[in-house]
Order: C-alpha cells, then structure tokens, then sequence
C-alpha cells in the first residue's frame, strides 16, 4: 500500500553517517535492520544513527512526511539519498554495501534471477492482510484510530491561517502537495480499516485463501532453493547440513534469507500452529530457520520480535490508556473540513475499488 521511492538530495545536504527511521514491530523497518546489519565491513552498523520513532503517532506528523511523503516507516537516509521503501533500501544497499551473501549471489546470474524472482514472491504476500486478519480485533482497530486521530491534528494544524503553511502549495519530497499527501494517507488507514478488520466479507474470504496460497508458494521455492543450492533435502534424512537459501557459505545470509525470516517470525508471532504447518510440508524449511536462529546478523531481528520489550514500549507509549479513550469513545479523530472530507471519500473509493480488482 505504501510504495516508497528513492529521492536524491543535494551533496551539502546530507548527512556524515546513516539514519535509520524505523520501529521494532514492523516487518518492513526489521527488514531494513537485518540488511543494515549483513551489509559489508564498509558500513559499520554500529555507526549507524538507529531513530526508534513513537509508532504510529509519529510517522504521521508533518515533521517525519518532509522526509517520508507516505509516512510509512522504514525510511533509510544513506549518501546523497532518502530511500523510503525497504525494497528500494535492499537493492541500494546490496549495490553499493552488499554483504557477502549478496556480493556471491551478484557472482552467479542463475542465482540472481532466482533470488530476485523469490524476493517478488515474498512481496506478493500481503503482509497487512495476514497480520491484522489475525491481530485480536480491538488492537488493530485502536492502532488505525491513533493514525487516525495523528493525522487529522497534522492536517488541521497546518492548514490553520497562522501555520505559516500552504496545504495547497507546499510541495513534499514527492511533488505532492501537503493536501494531497494528507487526503491520501487518510483513505488509506480507513481503507486498511475495512480490509483489517471490519466483518469478513465474501471478496475478503478470497483475498485471504489466495493471501495463503502465496505464502505456500513462497515456502515450495524455499524448499526447493534449498536443495538445489544447499544440498538440503527436502525432507531432510538425507542431509541435516543446516545451510541458507541461496547456499554457499552457510554463515553467509543472502536478501532472500532476509525475506524469508521477517514472514516466518510474523507468522510465529501471530499464528504458530500455521507456520508450523508450513514447516511441516517443507521440512527442509524448518532446518533452515534454526539454522538462521544461531547467526549472530540473525540477532536484530530477535530483538524487534522480543515480546516483553514490545508489551513495555505500548506501556510506556501511553498505548493502553489510547486504547481505553477509543472504546469509550472520548479518543477520537477532530472532524474533517468539508472540502477535505469531499476529497478523502473519492480517494478512498478509488483505492478499495483497485484493491479488489487486482489479484
Ligand atoms: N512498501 C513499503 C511499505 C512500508 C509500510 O507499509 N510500512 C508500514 C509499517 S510495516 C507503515 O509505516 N505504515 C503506515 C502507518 O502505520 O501509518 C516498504 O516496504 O517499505
């Protein structure tokens, strides 16, 4: 929903080291930490500048949409560049920093369609779908009732007269103006609310029985990656070499690695008797994801996913007491304008009518 792009800034603007815009529960900003931490010896992770944001309030401001016009996290400021899609931020990193699994997958062209082909697989998963269609309910729809509410103050401040902000003439990064940003994003959480948990509706029941016979397609290319480049058999009596998807040095993770983990660790998260039965039709799957486990780069993403650290972070964000103002109603998003509220419902029938119409 929220593709990124890649903008290039002036020379003088940028900055002397990386900043990394990110929260530990999203699944696109663990991506962008796992490739940041596999990346070769010239970028250090460690100097990296790692910006953990007040998730999802902050992303909403009008501050953080200067930098990131969708205002979706991860954004990657790297060089001369502002990369805000995770996939944009592998393929500039495995080009310009790429780790060792990457560099040897770049050696071989074979390997490289494969991995980038499995890349495009694991993309065509719907990771909102999957994730909100699983959260407990009343979660889900609190966390689009705080973008909600984030968003309607940004909008309404800036477009007060003594803002010293043109909604209708200041640009974005993207050429949007501030309006258009804003109406956008809007249509977009109260789309995602229909989509995640609003009453499952014939034509969502679809989306999700495909949403599953795309994530069984990902794992029957795992499992066969797995032993055409590893020697890891399919149903592993044969060989009990843990190794990674791409083969070669089995300390090595390679992008598709990447891909792979942050699906499983969502799903193990949210639904693990599910992963389990992918595990178990692709046993070579589940030997390859302890193996992941034991690698130190593997590490990070243990740590976004550590549950008693994400339960302290909603406490100490004040989420609960968010939570309690929505249920009884006194947390709620200011009224609209008119004229935006006009421009929010035309975008949003536009977007539910493109979402059910692709598949
Ligand atoms: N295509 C983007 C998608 C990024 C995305 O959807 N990020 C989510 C978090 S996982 C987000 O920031 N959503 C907007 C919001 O929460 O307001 C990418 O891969 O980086």
């Amino acid at each position: 929903m929220f593709k990124g792009e890649v903008y290039t800034i002036p020379k003088e603007k940028s900055l002397d080291r990386p900043r990394y815009w990110y929260f530990p529960g999203s699944l696109n900003a663990q991506k962008g930490r796992l490739f940041l931490r596999c990346c070769s010896s010239s970028l250090d992770f460690s100097t990296i500048d790692f910006r953990c944001i007040e998730y999802p309030e902050y992303n909403q401001t009008l501050e953080f949409a200067k930098i990131c016009p969708n205002m979706s996290i991860p954004v990657l400021e790297i060089d001369d560049k502002i990369i805000t899609d995770s996939r944009d931020i592998q393929r500039y990193l495995t080009e310009k920093y790429p780790s060792k699994g990457d560099a040897a997958v770049a050696a071989d062209e074979g390997k490289t369609k494969k991995m980038e082909e499995f890349i495009e697989s694991c993309l065509t998963w719907d990771e909102y779908l999957f994730s909100y269609r699983k959260l407990p309910n009343f979660l889900g729809a609190s966390m689009h009732h705080i973008r909600l509410v984030c968003l309607s103050d940004a909008i309404l401040d800036a477009a007060k007269d003594n803002s010293g902000i043109n909604i209708d003439e200041d640009a974005l990064l993207d050429g949007r103006t501030i309006r258009e940003a804003y109406v956008r994003k809007i249509a977009q959480i109260r789309s995602m609310i229909q989509i995640g948990c609003e009453a499952e509706t014939p034509e969502l029941t679809k989306r999700i029985s495909a949403n599953d016979d795309c994530m069984d397609e990902i794992f029957r290319r795992a499992s066969t990656m797995l032993t055409e480049n590893s020697g890891v058999g399919t149903d592993c009596d044969d060989n009990n070499d843990a190794s990674l998807l791409m083969g070669g040095d089995s300390t090595n993770i390679a992008s598709a690695d990447i891909y792979l983990a942050v699906a499983v660790i969502r799903m193990k998260w949210l639904d693990e008797s599910y992963l389990d039965s992918k595990f178990d039709k692709y046993p070579n799957t589940r030997l390859w994801w302890e193996h992941f486990l034991t690698l130190p780069e593997a590490q990070v993403l243990l740590e976004d996913n550590d549950k008693r650290g994400t339960v302290l972070r909603m406490i100490k964000s004040g989420k609960p007491f968010k939570m309690l103002g929505c249920a009884l109603g006194i947390y709620k998003a200011k009224p609209l304008p008119d004229d935006i509220e006009r421009d929010v419902q035309a975008e949003l029938k536009k977007l539910n009518e493109a979402y059910f119409s692709s598949n």
